[in-house]
């Protein structure tokens, strides 16, 4: 497809670029960390419009170039935010299917801490559910737990769409639920539906022991109604949309420092 040759492209020409979205602790409003969101920057610094950036993400081998290229990034910025004195909390990194097919995710996790100096465990790790099905699941598993004892947290993110089996939470060591946008979007309709969903998954990570972020948060009303049921963590436009690396200790301090 169009995107996968754009984003082939992108590596060679070295325009992959990690944008940061804060997480925000719901009741103290303080950035806990930032999810590292890839973007690909066109012509004239123009970053190219991230919908279909997923689609790149669909080929195996592109989808670990991709991952190790985040990886070498994402690591760098935090040496240097260290040296700068930035403080842009746990950094949660997306990875794909494919990178759990190579059994070597945590070597490539450590080749790229070590590159850049820095501790493996000030990343946490994103995955959906699609990297939980099939086959692997048990070597899937495995490699989750290992990450864990190393200090990163595993986030199951978009959930409640796709798959959403519920013996995923029973079968994967996960830390964290991120519930998917489309949930939060439907807060402000006043929709019992939608806030009856919304209530059950807090409730049920909250009994299994999960954090929980809710993704997409756009209005304070939003944001009131998630604290209220005891959602953890919020991430959305309503605090930042993600944003370069040079422009991420501003986008502390317009959080932690409110106008
Ligand atoms: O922010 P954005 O519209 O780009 O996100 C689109 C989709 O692409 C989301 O599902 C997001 O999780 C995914 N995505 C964004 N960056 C990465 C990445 O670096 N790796 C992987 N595997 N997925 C990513
Ligand atoms: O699948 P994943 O959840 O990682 O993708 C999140 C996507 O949602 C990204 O494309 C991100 O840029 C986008 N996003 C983040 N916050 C908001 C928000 O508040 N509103 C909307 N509409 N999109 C958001
Ligand atoms: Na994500
Ligand atoms: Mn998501």
């Amino acid at each position: 497809s169009g995107m996968l040759a754009r984003a082939r492209q992108a590596l060679k020409e070295d325009s992959i670029v990690p944008f940061y979205q804060p997480k925000v602790d719901l009741k103290s409003n303080r950035v806990t960390g930032c999810e590292a969101l890839l973007r690909i920057r066109g012509e004239g610094d123009r970053i190219l419009p991230p919908s279909e950036i997923s689609a790149a993400f669909s080929d195996a081998e592109l989808a670990v170039q991709l991952t190790d290229r985040m990886l070498a990034l994402v690591f760098a910025d935090l040496k240097r935010w260290k040296a700068e004195g930035v403080s842009p909390g746990r950094i949660a990194v997306n990875v794909s299917a494919a990178d759990f097919r190579q059994n070597d995710l945590l070597d490539r996790l450590r080749r790229h801490a070590s590159a850049s100096d820095q501790d493996l465990a000030s990343v946490d790790i994103e995955v959906t559910e699609t990297v939980l099905i099939g086959e692997l699941g048990p070597d899937v598993a495995r490699m989750l737990q290992e990450l864990r004892q190393l200090g990163m947290a595993v986030a199951l993110d978009d959930f409640g769409t796709g798959y959403a089996s519920l013996t995923h939470l029973q079968d994967f060591p996960v830390d964290v639920i991120k519930i998917d946008r489309s949930f939060v979007e439907r807060i402000d309709d006043n929709e019992p539906k939608a806030t009856a969903v919304i209530d059950a998954i807090l409730q049920m990570a909250n009994r299994l022991g999960m954090a929980t972020v809710a993704e997409g948060i756009e209005t304070d009303e939003q944001a009131r109604y998630l604290r209220g049921r005891g959602c953890t963590l919020g991430q959305g436009y309503l605090y930042s949309r993600p944003v370069p690396a040079t422009d991420v200790p501003r986008m502390l301090s317009a959080i932690t420092e409110p106008l």
